[in-house]
């Protein structure tokens, strides 16, 4: 699927898998292009699209270089588009949320590369469309080359911000699909391409993402979810979620508190990053598992060393799930177990590394801000976490065909689903600590109005939960829980169903010419 072209969209059937979804997005995308005419005094050519994603399952796992199980959902970005007649490589940036202003910025050269100007001191909207300029330039453009090319560009977005969707990462895939096409570029790279020079562009804003939402948001098919695993290089297949009855849907709850990543990464996403990846190299230690000196290597690579895999290999999802059941056990030996993790002084001292070195290869390339770190904690969450994935793909494929006593056997499955999704839950919240107040309450309640599972998506610390309910009782689901979670007391009817969604998997990132 990685090796697969950008696909060139002229309906949006072909983009939202139904005529009926179709047609109630039509509206937003016909006042997205008159908007662009009012605005520009001239017809949009193009409009890039990328979906948002839900994860089912699969939490901070993906910098672990551990396999995740996402699916892109219809809420997207769509980025309208032209070539602008004024010289000068002049880009226009318009949102047609009133909460983001205009912006106009020309890519300069500096030192043989080409500069954008992100600002990561504080959170600015245009930074995302310039990341996926940077990206676009560097890679595409030669700095002696004449001036890239003037566009005017109009940005709306239904998937909503700090929410767990993955907004920034849609955000990202449709600024770098849209400077590709308006740069001439698109045919050169593939979906794979696509994803990987999309995760270095959202590096830009200063999140080190570990590359799930863009796999989600550029490979993803109407109709299953996607197992992406990263080692030992980017792969996805399709994992059907069974045809049970009674069906399987999941359906989406924002708890309303937002958070940004970008904002908090030094006390969260990104110390997360750092605690995980030292843990792997305690853990290679204890295991007697040879790391490089400088190798900044992963949790997944540990696994995979300690249970023979060689060099580029990939052991398969069995030999995976023996290992890490084998290996959780011996994390209770390794890891000093305290409550309150350890200090940054034996930290050092359990990677084996001198404080400079250490310094060099875990925390110059990064901010963080810590006084404990919670190794054995993160570690647990991490194998625990891939373990789950690894038996939710296997419930899945072995059930993908309808059986002869579909009942019973629907309910089983749903209750293993939702049982690993609630594992999930609690390894996020207790063991992670990515979860909040508010989603640990959101999931629960979203239990006792009927899912079968409920859990967190996407980085967490707020942003939305997702919930496995059986087809028929979505309706009451959706009440229940409307009247049950506080916050959506105070919502009008219109807000709700922004917060509380069925979600539909959709297509993949792509480009819609219009005609
Ligand atoms: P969100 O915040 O939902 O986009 C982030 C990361 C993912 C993954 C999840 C946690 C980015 C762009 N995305 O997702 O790669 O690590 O957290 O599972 O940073």
């Amino acid at each position: 699927m990685a090796d697969l072209p950008i696909p060139i969209f002229t309906s949006l059937h072909e983009i939202y898998g139904d005529a009926n979804a179709a047609l109630s997005q039509a509206t937003r995308w016909n006042a997205l292009l008159e908007h662009y005419q009012t605005v520009f005094g001239a017809k949009a050519t193009h409009v890039a699209r990328a979906p948002g994603r839900v994860n089912l399952i699969g939490e901070h796992i993906d910098y672990a270089l551990f396999g995740v199980l996402p699916t892109a959902v219809e809420p997207d970005i769509l980025i309208a588009l032209s070539l602008s007649p004024s010289p000068g490589g002049h880009i226009t940036a318009e949102n047609q949320d009133e909460r983001y202003e205009r912006q106009s910025f020309a890519a300069t050269r500096s030192g043989g590369k080409w500069e954008v100007g992100i600002d990561t001191s504080e959170l600015r909207w245009e930074s995302y469309v310039k990341a996926g300029y940077y990206g676009v330039l560097n890679r595409y453009l030669d700095t002696d080359a004449a001036a890239p090319k003037s566009i005017n560009m109009l940005v709306t977005g239904s998937v909503p911000a700090g929410s767990g969707l993955s907004s920034s990462a849609a955000m990202v895939v449709a600024s770098t699909l849209s400077f590709l096409v308006m740069n001439g570029a698109l045919d050169r790279v593939t979906k794979g391409e696509l994803v990987r020079l999309a995760m270095e562009n959202e590096k830009r804003v200063g999140v080190n993402s570990g590359g799930m939402d863009q796999a989600a948001s550029v490979i993803s098919t109407p109709s299953a979810a996607l197992y992406i695993t990263f080692h030992p290089r980017l792969h996805s297949s399709p994992v059907q979620i069974p045809s049970t009855h009674p069906g399987a849907v999941f359906v989406i709850t924002n708890s309303l508190v937002v958070s940004d990543k970008a904002l908090s990464a030094k006390v969260n996403y990104n110390l997360r990053v750092v605690e995980t990846l030292v843990a792997a190299r305690v853990l290679a230690r204890g295991l007697g598992v040879s790391v490089g000196e400088g190798e900044k290597v992963t949790l997944r690579e540990v696994v995979g060393r300690w249970a023979g895999e060689g060099e580029g290999e990939d052991i398969g999802p069995e030999r995976l799930e023996t290992a890490l059941h084998m290996l959780l056990g011996e994390t209770e030996r390794i890891f000093d177990r305290a409550e309150e993790g350890i200090t940054h002084g034996e930290m050092v001292k359990a990677s084996g590394l001198a404080e400079e070195a250490f310094h060099e290869l875990y925390l110059s390339w990064v901010e963080v801000e810590a006084t404990r770190f919670r190794l054995y904690a993160r570690t647990k969450h991490v194998l625990s976490e891939a373990l789950r994935v690894l038996q939710f793909r296997r419930v899945c494929l072995s059930h993908s065909t309808p059986t002869s006593t579909p009942q019973v056997h629907g309910e089983e499955v749903l209750r293993d689903l939702g049982r690993l999704m609630n594992e999930s839950q609690e390894s996020c919240s207790k063991l992670f600590q990515c979860s909040c107040r508010e989603l640990d309450e959101l999931t629960k309640l979203a239990r006792e109005a009927g899912a079968y599972g409920s859990r967190l998506t996407g980085a967490g610390w707020g942003g939305c939960a997702v919930s496995l309910v059986a087809e028929p009782d979505v309706p009451a689901f959706i009440e229940r829980i409307s009247k049950s979670f506080a916050p959506y007391r105070k919502l009008s009817k219109e807000q709700l169903k922004e917060a509380v969604f069925a979600t539909k998997p959709s297509s993949g990132a792509g480009v819609y010419v219009v005609e």
